[in-house]
């Protein structure tokens, strides 16, 4: 898969290139830089003193001599004056600067810190966003494989609008389920003991539970967009071939569609080749994302290949609340399941 998150010490990475987030002299510090530099062993120094340093934003390469990566690419992160004076603009192109590196050096794999989010004082939140779209921009026009490492606990999100968000649609979610289940506990214990209450009760409730049916994943638009009774009519397509037609109707080319899906060209050769091909939830979800889908259309995609939307799985609930919002940022909702330590849409894993 082109991108994904993950949280490891970048020095233990198993790549083409790792990012230093260094300083003007590259001659080492602290960080990720001075974790680089023992791990690389004292060539990497000696190396790193005939660059001649390098300015902010800008990205120099070396080779990664003891270190499991081929290259180390240097890139000098802006540090943070309060975000008017260019440090967007600036840890962007430590972004852009360091895949153009590892593209001329014919990289297929990279591997970034959160550059700046240490010594240099970057929002945590903020680096990550600039990283992402940076990245993401980059792989809608090159095949690499990159990877954001995160050190440590990923509590910086928390705080953030989207993050808020999601976490009360969840909680939101949770809640109606749980007055269903308690409204249907109710009403099994009162039929066995008194009818009449029972039905009172669900005259009662009754609005409650179309009120909570505006929750469930059963339920329907009332009167249902063209795309889903066409999809609706096509009974026996399996997943690939839904895929297929999907992509041609949208008028997406096929690079276009498994881009935005961040699944990599081969996995989308095998699921295209196969008509049987059976794929996992996320990766369905990831084409929905792309296809930029509207719930009930995604809810069908997922009948096609063996699955359903479930309110009792955190995961389903998460993209839910993306799709519903018709927000179909695939890297933007990674961070967040990513942040709930769940798989990422599109990963190699699938
Ligand atoms: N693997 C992955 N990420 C790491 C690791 C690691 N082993 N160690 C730290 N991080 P910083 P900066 C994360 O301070 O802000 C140096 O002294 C860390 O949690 O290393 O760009 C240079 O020489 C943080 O999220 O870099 C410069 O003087 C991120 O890497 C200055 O610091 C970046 O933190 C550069 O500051």
């Amino acid at each position: 898969m082109p991108f994904e998150i993950v949280r490891n010490d970048i020095t233990k990475m198993k790549v083409d290139a790792i990012v230093n987030a260094a300083n003007k002299s590259l001659l080492g510090g602290g960080g990720v830089d001075g974790a680089i530099h023992q791990a690389a062993g004292p060539e990497l120094l000696a190396e790193c003193r005939t660059l001649g340093g390098c300015e902010t934003g800008e990205a120099k390469i070396t080779h990664g001599y003891r270190l499991p990566a081929r290259y180390v690419i240097h890139t000098v992160g802006p540090v943070w004056h309060g975000g008017h004076n260019g440090e967007r603009e600036k840890l962007a192109s430590c972004y852009r600067n360091a895949l153009d590196l590892a593209l001329s050096h014919g990289c297929e794999t990279i591997a970034f810190p959160l550059i700046s989010a240490g010594a240099y004082g970057y929002p945590k939140d903020q680096a990550m966003s600039v990283a992402i779209d940076e990245i993401g921009k980059f792989l809608f026009d090159h095949d690499m494989m990159v990877y954001l490492v995160v050190f440590g606990p990923a509590e910086f999100a928390v705080g953030r609008k989207l993050f808020r968000d999601v976490q009360e649609y969840i909680d939101d979610v949770y809640a109606a389920v749980h007055v269903m289940k308690n409204v249907e506990r109710t009403r099994e214990t009162l039929w066995k003991q008194d009818e009449e209450a029972a039905l009172r009760l669900d005259k009662e409730i009754s609005k409650d539970i179309r009120v909570g049916a505006m929750f469930s994943s059963e339920a329907l638009p009332r009167s249902a967009p063209p795309d889903w009774e066409r999809m609706l009519k096509q009974t026996d397509e399996g997943f690939s071939e839904t895929l297929m037609r999907l992509i041609d109707e949208k008028g997406m080319t096929d690079a276009q569609c498994y881009k935005k899906a961040n699944v990599d060209r081969k996995l989308f050769s095998k699921i295209r080749s196969n008509p049987a091909y059976k794929p996992s939830k996320p990766t369905v979800f990831a084409f929905a994302v792309a296809l930029e889908l509207s719930l009930p259309e995604t809810k069908k995609m997922l009948n096609r290949a063996g699955f359903a939307l479930s309110h009792s799985s955190k995961f389903d609930i998460i993209l839910e609340y993306f799709i519903k919002n018709r927000s179909y940022n695939i890297y933007e909702i990674n961070e967040v399941l990513f942040h709930y330590d769940m798989p990422l849409l599109g990963s190699a894993a699938n």
